[in-house]
């Protein structure tokens, strides 16, 4: 399987995040990127290959997805921030945008103070703005634009982007869990572009089967009949305000969203791979022309921040599952915390799915 990787995804690298009340070694760091690559390379069924040269028009599509304002809030957050005396180590909010404090919706956000810039486009404190982090946000969509430019839609074949920062928390105007650019909604909005068959857009879907909800990737398909957003994941766990069954679309979209919460810490391979199976079954009677994963495997039993028990050989099995859709798939990497299983777990669902 062809896997698409790029080192500038490294270039964002915080020192800390608050965890539980705690300033903990930043979880989402730029080795787990390492730790992937070094265990894809022993295994020569995996071909990788840089996505430095290719010259895709990112802002074209990141616009399909995201709001402008909050595109050039990322861009410019970290200059402003410093200028208005913020610390230079990274944007972080101290004020949130709560519900509870706004008036009224702010009508020209442009013209907000960095301070509160942060606090009405994050939603918490696990997205830090560095120096760099924007153009590790761009490498990361470029590794996984370059996969879909690469994907071949006639043959149920798979081809996987490693990438990172991951994307499935990021909102139409918002960072947090450690997202910035919603990678995978992009790359649907992208792939829908390639197909000008009809008037009407190409049906995608997209299975996401990261430990955490993706209530970014859920907001942005909400409305909408041409993406199916279908995830497992910890009920009652991060972000913790969405991810229900009862949400399940709205207007257009009624119905082409389906989420399945699963317990937290009882969940583990059988439990999992037999909703799967319902997920995979709503997907084919869906009938897209792809599927785009959102690779978690923060679903590890030994995840230090998640509570499933899936095991390294649950993964192959996770991955079969997937290759029964029988459809062409883009595996777009999210979370997976636990440094020393990460690359092997990646391995097996992408020798799974083969
Ligand atoms: C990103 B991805 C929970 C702390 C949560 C942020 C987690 C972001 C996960 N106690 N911190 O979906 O793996
Ligand atoms: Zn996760």
């Amino acid at each position: 399987m062809r896997v698409i990787y790029n080192l500038d995804c490294r270039l964002h690298d915080p020192p800390h995040e608050i965890l539980s009340g705690q300033l903990v070694d930043y979880l989402e760091s730029p080795s787990r990127l390492d730790y992937i690559l070094k265990a894809l390379t022993t295994d020569p069924i995996f071909e990788l290959s840089d996505a430095i040269e290719e010259s895709i028009d990112l802002n074209k599509y990141i616009l399909q997805v995201h709001d402008k304002d909050y595109l050039s809030y990322l861009e410019t957050a970290y200059e402003r921030w410093v200028e208005d005396g913020g610390d230079k180590s990274a944007v972080l909010p101290e004020t949130f945008a709560h519900h509870a404090l706004l008036a009224s919706k702010p009508t020209n956000p442009e013209n907000l103070s960095p301070c509160a810039k942060a606090g009405l486009y994050c939603f918490d404190l696990s997205c830090p703005i560095m120096s760099r982090t924007y153009e590790a946000t761009l490498a990361s969509l470029r590794v996984v634009l370059t996969a879909a430019s690469q994907l071949d839609l006639e043959k149920s074949n798979g081809i996987f982007a490693l990438c990172r920062p991951p994307g499935h928390h990021a909102g139409l105007s918002t960072c947090g869990g450690y997202c910035f650019l919603n990678n995978i909604s992009i790359a649907a909005r992208f792939l829908q572009s390639r197909i000008t068959s009809s008037e009407k857009r190409a049906r995608m879907a997209i299975l996401d089967i990261d430990y955490h909800h993706g209530n970014g990737t859920q907001q942005i398909f909400y409305d909408d009949p041409s993406v199916l957003y279908v995830s497992l994941h910890a009920e009652n766990d991060y972000p913790y305000f969405t991810g229900t069954a009862l949400e399940t679309g709205t207007g257009d979209g009624e119905k082409t969203t389906v989420n399945f919460p699963l317990p937290r810490r009882t969940t583990g391979d059988d439990e999992y791979c037999q909703t799967l199976e319902r997920a995979v079954a709503i997907i084919r009677e869906y009938d897209p022309v792809c599927v785009l994963v959102s690779l978690g495997v923060d679903t590890y039993m030994d995840d230090p921040i998640c509570e499933f028990k899936i095991t390294t050989p649950g993964y192959k099995r996770i991955g079969e599952i997937i290759g029964s859709i029988g459809k062409p798939a883009l595996f777009v990497m999210e979370g997976g915390y636990h440094l020393e299983t990460l690359g092997e777990n990646v391995a097996n669902v992408l020798r799974g799915f083969n």
